[in-house]
């Protein structure tokens, strides 16, 4: 009897412009990123402006560290991923390890955030917290993924494996020519 393995979960996961940065932290990164079996659904690196820093993160608008937060996150480049995975939210948080670096090295020395993070703002990663949130996440960066349609069509070859990844553009792309134009 075969395995029966579950869809896999999306997830919106931001490399923020502290490792950015630097190309060589930046491919390290992405490699461990691979080396945790996540699959890079689509990649943007793109540079966000005040405003639209201010609009994701607006659920921090009152926070003491909100002027911070959007100045660092619009002050340079960010390579932004649809992540997928069987439970990918919680995995990719996993990875990343407590928002706070201290904490990270002391408690999560392997992650993200302890390895490649520098203060409590600038911590190197961000995940989706929540299945409605990393839908939000992700129509913010990619307009025009549609998850319906990925899920009808090109979940199941990732779930199986059937993708192969294109590293000069960070994403795995279906073996199957066909359905990768559906
Ligand atoms: P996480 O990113 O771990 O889900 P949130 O949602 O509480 O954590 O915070 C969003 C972002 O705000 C963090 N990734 C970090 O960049 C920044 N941040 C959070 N707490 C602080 C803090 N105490 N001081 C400075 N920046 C902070």
């Amino acid at each position: 009897m075969s395995k029966i393995i579950a869809p896999l979960e999306l997830t919106l996961a931001i490399i923020k412009p502290d490792v950015c940065r630097n190309p060589f932290n930046l491919e390290l990164l992405r490699q461990m990123v691979l080396a945790n079996n996540f699959y890079f659904v689509d990649t943007k690196v793109a540079q966000l402006s005040r405003t639209e820093a201010e609009k994701f993160y607006i659920e921090h608008k009152d926070k003491f560290f909100f002027n911070r937060l959007v100045t660092f996150m619009s002050s340079g480049l960010l390579s932004a991923h649809i992540l997928a995975r069987e439970n990918a939210i919680k995995h990719w948080r996993e990875l990343m390890g407590p928002t706070h670096v201290y904490r990270a090295q002391y408690e999560a020395p392997l992650s993200l955030r302890a390895r490649f993070g520098l203060t409590d703002t600038r911590n190197a990663t961000h995940g989706s917290d929540s299945p409605d949130t990393a839908r939000r996440e992700i129509s913010f960066f990619f307009p025009n993924f549609n998850m319906e349609e990925f899920y009808k069509y090109q979940e199941p070859y990732f779930r199986n494996n059937e993708v192969m990844f294109d590293p000069k553009h960070c994403v795995h792309k279906i073996k199957d020519a066909k359905a990768q134009k559906i």
